[in-house]
């Protein structure tokens, strides 16, 4: 009997554990997913870690590598853009993307977006 007891105990706090982990974790995936994407910036190019997110919040962490840029995000009736920022800094994008399909990334400034400074992100 003592034996069975010293595996009972563990096995049930074991137990116990992967039932909070499963609620703590399920709970806010099934209210709103949200997802990073990294990217970098430069004179003209856009370059995104990933190219499509499941719907819910994204949050675009670019860093610019070499001028004045921004990055923005239109589409499905969203229109959003982080701060300009010059060489070595950091601009962050954080949008909620509620529709399917294919969206539009850009720099807002000036004409960098004819220059090439855009790219397509899919959102499933
Ligand atoms: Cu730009």
């Amino acid at each position: 009997m003592p034996i069975i007891k010293r595996f009972a105990v563990p096995v049930f706090t074991a137990f116990s554990l992967v039932l909070v982990a499963s609620v703590v974790l399920a709970v806010p995936e099934a209210q709103s997913r949200s997802t990073s994407v990294s990217a970098t910036l430069q004179s003209f190019k856009i370059k995104l870690k990933k190219k499509s997110a499941k719907r819910g919040t994204v949050t675009f962490k670019a860093r610019n590598k070499r001028g004045r840029h921004n990055i923005c995000i239109r589409g499905k009736g969203v229109r959003k853009c982080a701060k300009i920022v010059t060489t070595g800094k950091k601009t962050t994008l954080k949008v909620k993307l509620k529709k399917k399909g294919t969206y539009t990334v850009f720099c807002s400034v000036s004409n960098h977006e004819e220059l090439g400074m855009k790219t397509k992100f899919k959102v499933r």
